[in-house]
């Protein structure tokens, strides 16, 4: 399928109808759980646009009125708060959805039980990059589906699974225009949402990340603090190329990765002195990203191996990544393994 070619549009629901029938076995409730997600973040998106006209901007405040913290002790802006419950609220009312978990809550909270229909886990970072609201800054709503596995020892292992067992996932970036990606695992489709129609409209099926540009994106001011490796890369990228190689960081990783899905590069967070770890996490952050380029002919690695297979021990888990073309992903291996 693609824009029809009389001129009118197709909008995501439609899509996913007809992906649906071609690819997926299950019913029309996989559509039906996706559009509480459309809906969910055509709802955040209308707070983002408002965001500096309503007093929703800033840090969320305790009771006290100290800052907030979430779970690994980041500060939560208010606007995470809302895209969190909007979320969690809209997914609620899908009867499929099985279990929620999210960046801002510490535990995955079931919704229904499995016996009951709740066959789905649905995981998301509702704001990311969020501490980019204040200056207008791109940010967005990354999110991922598994199905729950019948007999799970608790609710926490039947989560933990590695990321190539995603039945799909997608990021929606609220920048100059609200833009939202998906993937079931045959292939990424792109879209607009028109804020007239209130509708996400295809733009772009079947995108395909460059295999290769000259461009990388990373927090270079923790050059210093990173693996040898990923230093001898950077050297090399700025030096021996020829004044060719250009770096764009904008410091929200759903913004980061879609310019490299437009235009290519790599994306870097490595390890760092303060997050030995890496930054960035693996269950909501990195895996439905490295599906999403591996499904756009891209790759994604810790630096040791496929993100998709690594087995998850905890839900807030931390993982170096580079993500990006898979030239340019080959290329950094070459310095980092
Ligand atoms: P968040 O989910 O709390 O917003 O944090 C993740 C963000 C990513 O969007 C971005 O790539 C990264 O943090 C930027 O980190 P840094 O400021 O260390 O470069
Ligand atoms: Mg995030």
């Amino acid at each position: 399928m693609a824009i029809r070619k009389d001129g009118g549009f197709v909008t995501m629901q439609q899509h996913v109808i007809s992906s649906q029938a071609e690819h997926i076995k299950a019913s029309g409730e996989f559509s039906w759980l996706l559009s509480a997600i459309t809906l969910s973040t055509k709802i955040i998106s209308s707070y983002v646009r408002r965001a500096g006209l309503i007093d929703i901007i800033g840090e969320a405040h305790s009771a006290d009125g100290h800052n907030q913290t979430n779970v690994q002790g980041e500060i939560v802006q208010k606007l995470d708060l809302i895209a969190n419950d909007t979320l969690k609220r809209t997914l609620g009312y899908r009867g499929n959805v099985g279990i929620v978990a999210s960046e801002e809550d510490n535990d995955p909270k079931v919704i229904q039980e499995l016996g009951k229909g709740g066959k789905y886990i649905v995981m998301f970072d509702p704001l990311d990059g969020s501490s980019n609201i204040d200056t207008n800054v791109s940010v967005g709503t990354i999110f991922t589906i598994l199905e729950r596995i019948p007999g799970e020892k608790s609710v926490t292992q039947g989560v933990l699974q590695p990321g190539y067992k995603q039945l799909a996932a997608g990021y929606v970036v609220y920048g100059s225009s609200t833009v939202m990606v998906y993937t079931v695992g045959h292939g990424v489709h792109m879209f607009t949402l028109d804020p007239q129609f209130g509708a996400y409209l295809l733009v772009k099926e079947n995108v395909k990340m460059p295999e290769y540009a000259n461009q990388y994106s990373c927090n270079e001011a923790y050059l210093h603090t990173f693996p040898e490796g990923y230093g001898k890369y950077l050297g090399w990228a700025k030096d021996h190329k020829g004044g060719q190689c250009s770096m764009r960081y904008i410091g929200s990783l759903v913004a980061d990765f879609h310019r490299i899905l437009l235009k290519g590069g790599v994306f870097l967070y490595p390890p760092t002195k303060k997050n030995p770890e890496g930054k960035l996490r693996l269950m909501y952050e990195a895996n439905p990203l490295a599906f999403i380029a591996e499904q756009a002919g891209g790759a994604a690695t810790d630096g040791r191996g496929r993100v998709l297979d690594i087995q998850p021990t905890s839900l807030h888990q931390r993982t170096p990544l580079i993500i990006g073309g898979k030239k340019n992903v080959d290329e950094v291996m070459k310095f980092v393994r």
